[in-house]
């Protein structure tokens, strides 16, 4: 049989997971894996988040009342906080979702969702977000407050540790509805639900607000090519600041789905891949990675060691498979 493992060592395989290849070759690309078995997180917070896993820094608590996690509360002045995930992920890829609510002070200053190679986890307050002035890595600010200069008062923006907290990042999106005190019909907190996924530099994010009074349909507000991006392994987080002027930066409801592949496949065909908490899978197939289209596999894969031997898959001939979150 045709040797494909070795040929493609080198290649572009060579980023993938590869095993047993004497007899076939799986391709296992997932959406979002693990090198490590709990690789991604999935935090409600509706319990104190677990300090082997999150890292608290400066003001940031859990706060029972609200269930989620206060980055800094309104009258904390002059501060910041952040929250990060212990353990690094690959951040050459990944899906990241979350909501935010910032309110209830008077006005300042914003906020990132940001994935830095540490170890220092959390930067300078106030206009800095507790990001600009010790984070080294990449981010997404929510800010609400302009500090002069080119910057508006209501934005967001692809940013970077070593920028002015002035600045606007690579790119920037004013036109973005107010992200302050933002309520629902009943004048309860209304946060916002964001979307980021990065693939090697491609950054999109997309913001809503469903509960609002005046709802914010899913809207792609940001979608830039990072120049000259490389990927490194990341602690994945959350900072915040305040300056003269404060209000509450609150984190709740996080999804990071990030890192590379691990998956196996026993000499009884059975595969194990890494479980990154999906709940749902798609498994897709092809014989020629060039010339033909990736097609399903017929059937629902709960979990996340679904056998590859049965009724729907006979491993009779090199063939190569994938397998997605949903
Ligand atoms: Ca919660
Ligand atoms: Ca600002």
């Amino acid at each position: 049989m045709h040797n494909f493992c070795t040929q493609r060592k080198g290649t572009t395989v060579n980023a993938i997971q590869l095993r047993r290849c004497s007899v076939f070759v799986a391709i296992l690309w997932l959406a979002a894996a693990s090198v490590l078995a709990s690789a991604a997180a999935m935090e409600t917070f509706d319990s104190p988040p677990d300090p082997a896993k999150w890292t608290l820094s400066g003001s940031a608590a859990w706060d029972s009342t609200t269930q989620s996690i206060f980055l800094i509360t309104a009258g904390q002045y002059n501060s910041g906080g952040s929250i990060f995930l212990s353990q690094k992920l690959s951040a050459e890829k990944f899906t990241v979702s979350f909501d935010f609510w910032i309110g209830g002070g008077n006005g300042a200053d914003g906020m990132t969702f940001a994935w830095v190679r540490g170890p220092t986890l959390l930067g300078i307050g106030g206009g800095h977000l507790g990001f600009y002035g010790g984070l080294d890595g990449y981010g997404v600010k929510f800010d609400t407050y302009s500090g002069g200069g080119v910057e508006p008062e209501n934005y967001v923006a692809i940013i970077e540790g070593s920028q002015s907290p002035t600045s606007t990042g690579f790119v920037h999106n004013s036109g973005i509805p107010e992200m302050e005190d933002v309520l629902d019909a009943a004048g309860k907190p209304a946060p916002f639900h964001v979307r980021i996924e990065l693939d090697n530099g491609f950054l999109q994010v997309w913001m809503s607000n469903p509960t609002a009074a005046t709802p914010m349909p899913e809207t792609q507000v940001l979608d830039y090519e990072i120049a000259g991006y490389t990927a490194y392994d990341a602690h994945f987080g959350f900072t915040a600041g305040t300056g003269g002027l404060t209000n509450t930066h609150r984190v709740d409801n996080v999804m990071v789905l990030a890192g590379r592949p691990t998956a196996v496949i026993a000499p009884d065909g059975s595969l194990t891949w890494g479980d990154f908490g999906s709940g749902q899978y798609t498994v897709q197939y092809t014989d020629d990675l060039v010339n033909i289209p990736w097609q399903d596999v017929a059937g629902t894969w709960p979990s996340a060691n679904t056998y590859w031997l049965g009724e729907d898959i006979s491993l009779v001939r090199q063939r190569f498979y994938r397998v997605m979150s949903q």
